[in-house]
């Protein structure tokens, strides 16, 4: 399996979560000057903030980024030639199977790397010419998948013959081990970055993100088919009340929209929907990009992960 730092053309195998208004051209700069992949989210944006950002990152650095593209988004068809257009280097699709987009993205000259959430979607995304894959466990924030990180990272990994990243409830060189002995080659880290210095996302987030205690972390909106994972807040304790009542779906979707930008814009406490992975519980500080990478693929840590295993599995090596 082809290694993927070569095939990102960055130092760490590490790429930066596309999170929702989160991910902006500041982190994902800061992310790919750092040495990983930095990623813009399109989100439910606009295309012209989508095409902004793009810009506001070249302006920044030469280095490689991505653009996080949200199928579910009302702008999808425009943001999907914005890939085109501006020649992005790295695609990465959430929320959706992007079959559509494949042939124009990889004509355009892209690295493609779709989203699955199962194994019938990355034996499909491999047939269509992506080039690796992004194995997204249910720890992860905001809308996941069925399947945890633990099952479906191998099961991805046994499937394909492309490379896998795995995320979902990765945090630290520990996890990033993990995710290695598990078959993938690189990861891909939300949540910590949400606390990364460079991170515009408002105080009040990140404060949420490091007081956050493990049964914090709730999935809701199950019944619309798009469960989101998020942290526990009185719009988190509403929904969930809401989700087995008469027009369950329709009345979620309607209570969600504009939520999340709520948080990451203002903070807002009543009213924001605070996505997050389940790791929040295990954040605590607010550090620079380049440190949070530095902290990931730590050589002394890594190899004491390593070392610890092999003896507890009294393996020699
Ligand atoms: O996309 C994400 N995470 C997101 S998107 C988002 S914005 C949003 N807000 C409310 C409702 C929905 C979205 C917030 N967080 N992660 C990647 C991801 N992709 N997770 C799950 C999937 C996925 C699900 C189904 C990928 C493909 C898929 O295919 C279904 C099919 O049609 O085969």
């Amino acid at each position: 399996m082809r290694n993927i730092s070569d095939l990102l053309k960055i130092d760490y195998p590490v790429i930066q979560g596309g999170m929702a208004w989160v991910s902006n051209a500041n982190l994902a700069a800061a992310v790919s000057m750092a040495g990983g992949l930095g990623v813009i989210a399109a989100g439910n944006a606009p295309a012209e903030w989508v095409k902004e950002q793009i810009h506001l990152v070249r302006e920044r650095t030469d280095k490689p980024f991505g653009l996080n593209v949200m199928l579910l988004s009302p702008y999808v068809e425009e943001v999907a030639k914005i890939v085109v257009d501006e020649k992005v280097p790295v695609v990465i699709t959430g929320a959706g199977n992007p079959a559509e987009y494949m042939k124009m993205w990889k004509d355009a000259g892209c690295i493609v790397g779709p989203v699955v959430p199962s194994r019938a979607l990355a034996v499909m995304m491999e047939r269509m010419g992506a080039d690796f894959l992004v194995a997204e466990g249910g720890e992860s924030g905001g809308h996941i998948g069925e399947l945890t990180t633990m099952v479906l990272v191998p099961n991805v990994v046994r499937a394909v013959s492309i490379p896998v990243v795995a995320a979902g409830g990765i945090f630290d060189a520990d996890t990033v081990a993990a995710a290695f002995c598990l078959g993938a080659v690189g990861v891909q880290v939300g949540t910590r970055f949400i606390l990364a210095e460079e991170c515009t996302a408002h105080d009040e987030y990140k404060r949420r993100v490091m007081k956050a205690k493990d049964i914090d972390s709730k999935v809701t909106g199950r019944v619309t088919g798009h469960p989101v994972r998020v942290l526990r807040s009185p719009l988190a304790r509403e929904l969930a009340r809401v989700e087995y009542e008469e027009n369950a779906a329709e009345r979620l979707e309607k209570m969600g929209e504009g939520s999340l930008q709520k948080a990451v814009l203002h903070g807002d406490k009543d009213g924001g929907s605070f996505m997050a992975g389940q790791c929040a519980c295990m954040l605590d500080k607010v550090q620079t990009a380049k440190d949070i990478i530095h902290e990931l693929f730590d050589d002394e840590r890594l190899k004491s992960v390593c070392q610890n295993v092999c003896s507890r599995l009294k393996v020699t090596l």
